[in-house]
């Protein structure tokens, strides 16, 4: 069974952090229906939904996916390179320990999970605004026992690594080469975005099904013409937030066998 964390939208999501875009009107009521349909993908796609309560004062909140990295044997709790975001950790923690051991990443280490590109056993981390050396240093010693690679990764130019570059079916990236190289990854194939849709980059791979935003057709159709199949999410106020549909949920395997408390 695979879990899906999530959490309702906050009502303070006008005031999120913005570091690449400018600050748009978010219609809230709009968001959070639009989150419930995200949500019910998770659910067709065979997820258990676990939503956590809402946190009214932390305007960035639904975005989950950057306070933990969870893998199969452990769950790293992060540090998010946003001072605002940090108090996020606290319920998305006690969720965690019910399915996995969990570490703490401490100052100065700064990390967030939108930085964190899984491909088997290699995290690829983006070094970012939000993800400092110290970040990546503190990621390595917690999975370097579990035989994990980390692969650090120049990014520039937008919020996270996989704002430039996202999982889309196996050995296949999706990709903005004006952020990011492809030259870390190695052998792999690339799509690349549709050049007038630079945003594109992020899609959710979830059960081999590709969960991805509707406002992007070009890139949707580069998508599909490669045989890839795909369920549309309209995510556009959650996008105005600089978010897209990796952040508001972390995906793990609920059962791994040998988690040790
Ligand atoms: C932030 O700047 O932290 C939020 N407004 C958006 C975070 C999006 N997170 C993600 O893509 N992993």
């Amino acid at each position: 069974m695979l879990i899906a964390i999530t959490r309702e939208v906050s009502p303070s999501i006008r005031q999120c952090e913005l570091t690449h875009m400018l600050r748009q009107e978010i219609d809230v009521e709009l968001a959070r229906s639009q989150h419930l349909q995200y949500e019910g993908v998770l659910r067709d796609l065979g997820c258990q939904v676990r939503r956590l309560s809402v946190e009214p004062n932390l305007p960035d909140s639904v975005f989950v996916e950057d306070t933990a990295i969870v893998l199969n044997e452990l769950a790293i709790i992060t540090r998010s390179g946003a001072a605002s975001r940090r108090e996020e950790t606290r319920n998305v923690a006690e969720a965690l320990k019910e399915y996995r051991t969990t570490f703490h990443m401490v100052s100065p280490g700064t990390l967030d999970g939108g930085d964190v590109l899984q491909i088997g056993k290699t995290l690829y981390v983006g070094i970012t605004s939000r993800t400092n050396e110290s970040g990546i240093q503190q990621l390595m010693e917690f999975v370097s026992p579990y035989e994990y690679k980390v692969e650090p990764v120049q990014v520039e130019g937008c919020l996270h690594l996989k704002s430039a570059v996202t999982l889309v079916r196996e050995d296949t990236l999706l990709i903005s080469r004006s952020w990011v190289d492809t030259k870390p990854f190695g052998s792999k194939e690339y799509i690349d975005i549709d050049p007038t849709e630079p945003f594109a980059a992020n899609a959710l791979l979830v059960s081999g099904e590709l969960v991805y935003p509707t406002i992007f057709p070009k890139t949707l159709r580069r998508l599909k013409d490669k045989g890839i199949s795909v369920r549309v999410v309209d995510v556009s106020e959650l996008q105005k937030a600089e978010g897209a549909v990796t952040c508001c949920s972390l995906i793990f395997e609920e059962k791994w066998p040998d988690k040790t408390d």
